[in-house]
């Protein structure tokens, strides 16, 4: 009825007109009729057709292509996203070409649109068209379907778009005809993912794709069974389900190596150490494993493995014991040598340990040695097979145990087994040096050093020597002292001063270091520093106290010694001259005769009347006109020198003339002058104990001038001068070493070559040994009536000669003894030559007991020189001839030969007389 239809249409119009409404109207009474709808989306129809391959299969159909303005949806159901952020839609359809459609018009199209809408739940009603975002613009991909003759056959299209769902729950798709003729055969939504995959030893799970087309996503990675990081595993899943790019991976744990994508168990017999390892390897050398899995080779009985060894290394053993130890004592150093072990054990990192040990005599008890004891290159440690031992002790037994050690002497514990020992005893050796010098009791002009006794005395100290000087003066001029005890009261010192001492001990070994320098300064108070505030009974006190220590300590144990001041450490020349010497009125000297030429001038005789005194008899030395300044200060300096000196065996300065020109130096009067010409004058003339007593009085001479510390330098018989008691005195100080200390001097012809110690040639060591030398010489000229030394060789011919080990032969008739003493002044070694208080004991005695003097030597020194001369006048060769023709008296020839010498034999029974 109209009114139904009425009611229906405004229904109907209630409703979107987008959609269409499908009504079924069922009659159930006369007046009544129920009427069913259902929202359908347009005209799409589900519908069954076959497919190529003749499969019935259900499809969505619309194809109204007849009427304009189609707008005919099909909407699915929600689909829920599942994590996924780009969907894949793929839909297969045909579509019928318009151009294929009989008597179609324009209305006909051949695309239909894809929509999407994301909605976080399943709603299942009515969605507006407008809620839709369109994907794209589905056309057929020129599959259109075609019309063959009278039949219809299908072509199915696949088409797939994607689309970024990401911010609900899930989603719809929506097709949208616009009037084509489609069959919707099949929609598959999609999301990708990476799948599960082993790279690197690290897993990484199935992951979703990213949002974008572009998108990475960054998938950690975790290790496989039985492995570990080695880096974080990570991998970047691509948009379209690759994986791309691993970055770091695992590593197989010790005892397990890479198989397949896994880590297996090493086998038996095999190792993993460490899970960086490339695989598991054999098990090296006398090691074995008993399980799969093994991380480590257990090594064999009686191998081992040290710490630091790796685990592929072999297992090894501990060294034999060292061999062949040999040890070589030098004073109180010993050298130990010896040979590697036998069996290394397979290593190469033997090393050697000493261990020192004292040994008291005659007893097992042995101590380790004390710290003291020095080691080189050391004693623990040792790469070489030698060491030096020294700072031992004098004369004592030592036990020394070379250990021989390796990587596994700890491990073995039997580090202790691989030894070899050896026992040696040390010799005498001089003491070490004295330390802790002190100075106390300080005042002006004097001071008490006191010292420690050295660590190592080794030996019985005999003696202190105390070495000191200005420290100005650096070693310039110093003086010596010498004393038994650990002390010594050091006076005559400047005020204000800076010295420095120098300490050392001597032994029946010989002089020991001296100890490093002591400094210390003198003070301007005239009394020893006792502190402030001290009350004026109190330092009475003092003063006493101290002035009966010193003369207790000088009158036990010092023996105090003048020292020797150098002049030329005065800057002013005329200030040491009037220190030493005495300024004589030129009125006061007579002068009498000319005696000779000296250096600088003539030399007279004269006699010198001081006032209060009587006068004496004076040899006058002068400075001849138009000096130099430097002539003048050496002329001057040789009285500067003998002004200190005080000793019957030295010429006494009287005193100089230095106010009146000419300069003159005024010593006592010697009737006898030099003695080589003296000599010579009475060539034969004294016996053998006159001779040595000449010689005793030049030692005790040249003993008083070393104990000054003065050197002489030209000690020779032509500057000893003898009176008229035949008492010799050494002279001519000074000149000869201001010329000698020219570097350049040591082979001009000033040096007495004949006289000088070989050292003194060659490099210029003037000492108190250097002059016993000269004195070896002396007693030879002595003995020799004043022969020259060496005769008539020239002076590069005597060096020569000397350095060969040729000494000067005994003289005529000179006593064995002498000859000997000569020969030691003689020693090349210095410290081997006697000092003068040997000699002059040495004399003494002979003296005392003059039988000594009696045994001469056969042999003649003629002999010796014989065989350089070539016989001119000796024809034919006789050999007596030629011996007094070496030594310049072939003119006795004939009457030698006249009185039945004709031969050396007879010859030697030649007596002096
Ligand atoms: O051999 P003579 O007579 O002794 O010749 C020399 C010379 O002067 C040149 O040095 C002699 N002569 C030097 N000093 C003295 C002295 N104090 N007494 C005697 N003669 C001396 C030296």
């Amino acid at each position: 009825t109209h009114s139904v239809i009425h009611s229906f249409a405004s229904l109907f119009l209630s409703l979107d007109t987008a959609h269409l409404v499908c009504i079924q109207l069922s009659l159930v009474e006369r007046d009544q009729i129920i009427i069913h709808w259902m929202y359908v989306y347009s005209q799409w129809e589900e519908v069954s057709i076959m497919d190529e391959k003749n499969i019935p299969i259900r499809t969505y159909q619309v194809c109204n292509v007849l009427e304009p303005n189609q707008n005919n949806w099909l909407r699915t159901d929600w689909i829920p996203r599942s994590g996924a952020q780009r969907v894949y839609v793929e839909v297969k359809f045909t579509l019928r070409d318009c151009n294929s459609l009989p008597g179609v018009t324009g209305t006909c199209k051949e695309t239909f649109n894809l929509y999407y809408h994301e909605s976080n739940e399943d709603k299942d009603s009515y969605i507006k068209e407008s809620s839709f975002i369109k994907v794209d613009t589905v056309a057929a991909d020129e599959s259109f379907t075609q019309v063959d003759v009278g039949d219809r056959i299908m072509k199915l299209n696949t088409e797939v778009r994607d689309v970024k769902v990401t911010n609900r729950k899930g989603f719809y798709l929506a097709f949208q005809d616009v009037g084509a003729c489609i069959a919707l055969v099949s929609v598959r939504v999609f999301y990708k993912t990476c799948p599960l995959t082993v790279r690197n030893l690290a897993t990484f799970p199935d992951t979703v794709t990213g949002a974008d087309t572009s998108s990475l996503v960054e998938v950690r990675g975790s290790c496989v069974n039985q492995s570990e990081e080695k880096e974080e595993p990570k991998m970047y899943c691509g948009a379209d389900g690759e994986w791309l790019v691993p970055i770091g991976g695992c590593l197989c744990n010790p005892g397990y190596e890479e198989k397949g994508a896994a880590c297996k168990a090493c086998s038996v017999g095999f190792y993993k150490a460490k899970s960086t390892d490339t695989g598991c390897s054999k098990c090296p050398p006398h090691s074995h494993s008993l399980r799969e899995g093994a991380t480590v080779c257990d090594c064999h009985s009686g191998f081992f493995r040290a710490d630091s060894d790796p685990f592929s290394m072999a297992c090894t053993q501990p060294p034999s014991a060292p061999q062949q130890l040999i040890s070589v004592v030098n004073e109180t150093s010993v050298v130990l040598e010896w040979a590697p072990p036998r069996r290394l054990g397979g290593r190469s990192d033997t090393s050697y340990s000493l261990e020192c040990l004292i040994c008291q005599t005659g007893s097992q008890l042995c101590l380790p040695c004390g710290s003291d004891v020095l080691f080189a290159p050391g004693q623990t440690g040792l790469k070489t097979t030698r060491v030096v031992v020294s700072e031992l002790r004098a004369h004592t037994h030592y036990t020394f145990i070379i250990h021989a050690r390796n990587g596994v002497s700890q491990a073995s514990g039997a580090g202790a087994a691989q030894s070899v020992s050896v026992t040696v005893t040390t010799n005498q050796a001089a003491p070490s040096p004295v330390s802790a010098i002190q100075a106390s009791d300080v005042t002006r002009h004097s001071l008490l050093l006191s010292w420690q006794q050295p660590d190592r005395p080794n030996g019985v100290i005999l003696e202190y020597e105390v070495k000191f000087y200005e420290k100005d003066q650096r070693e310039r001029s110093y003086r010596i002292m010498r004393t038994f005890s650990r002390s010594v009261d050091v006076t005559g010192l400047n005020p204000l001063t800076v010295y420095v001492f120098h300490v050392r001990a001597r032994t029946a070994a010989g002089y020991g270091e001296f100890s490093a320098p002591f400094e210390f300064s003198t003070n301007s108070d005239p009394f020893p520093l006792i502190g402030e505030g001290v009350n004026s009974a109190f330092l009475l006190l003092s003063i006493s106290g101290v002035g009966i220590l010193l003369l207790i300590s000088a009158a036990v144990f010092i023996i105090r010694v003048k020292i020797y001041v150098d002049p030329f450490t005065y800057e002013d020349p005329d200030q040491a001259i009037h220190e030493f010497a005495k300024e004589i009125d030129v009125s006061s000297i007579h002068i009498e005769r000319v005696i000779g030429m000296g250096e600088f001038g003539e030399v007279c005789s004269g006699r010198l009347r001081v006032q209060g005194k009587r006068e004496i008899y004076v040899a006058i030395k002068s400075l001849k006109a138009g000096y130099s300044d430097k002539q003048r200060r050496d002329f001057l300096s040789e009285a500067s020198i003998m002004g200190q000196f005080d000793h019957p065996n030295i010429i006494r300065l009287e005193g100089v003339v230095t106010r009146c020109k000419p300069l003159m130096i005024i010593t006592e009067y010697m009737e006898n002058g030099s003695l080589d010409a003296f000599l010579r004058k009475h060539d034969g003339q004294f016996t053998v104990i006159q001779l040595v007593g000449m010689l005793r009085g030049i030692a005790s001479g040249m003993k008083y001038l070393s104990d000054m510390s003065y050197v002489h330098r030209d000690l020779a018989a032509r500057n000893i001068l003898v009176n008229s008691n035949l008492v010799c005195k050494v002279s001519d100080f000074g000149l000869s070493r201001v010329l000698e200390d020219d570097p350049e001097a040591a082979y001009t012809t000033r040096i007495p070559i004949r006289w000088t110690a070989p050292e003194a040639i060659s490099y210029r060591k003037f000492t108190t040994a250097s002059d016993v030398w000269s004195y070896g010489i002396v007693m030879w000229e002595v003995v020799s009536y004043g022969e020259r030394p060496y005769w008539d060789m020239n002076n590069q011919d005597v060096i020569k000669a000397i350095e060969e080990g040729y000494r000067l032969p005994a003289p005529m008739d000179c006593p064995v003894v002498l000859h000997q003493l000569m020969l030691d002044c003689w020693e090349r070694e210095r410290a081997e030559r006697p000092t003068f208080s040997q000699i002059l004991n040495m004399l003494d005695k002979l003296i005392r007991n003059p039988g000594t003097l009696r045994r001469t030597g056969g042999d003649r020194y003629t002999l010796k020189v014989c065989v350089s001369v070539v016989p001119e006048v000796c024809v034919p060769e006789w050999s007596v001839c030629v011996w007094l023709q070496s030594i310049g008296l072939e003119r006795y020839r004939d009457t030698l030969a006249a009185a039945g010498y004709t031969s050396l034999e007879n010859l030697l029974a030649l007596t002096h007389q």
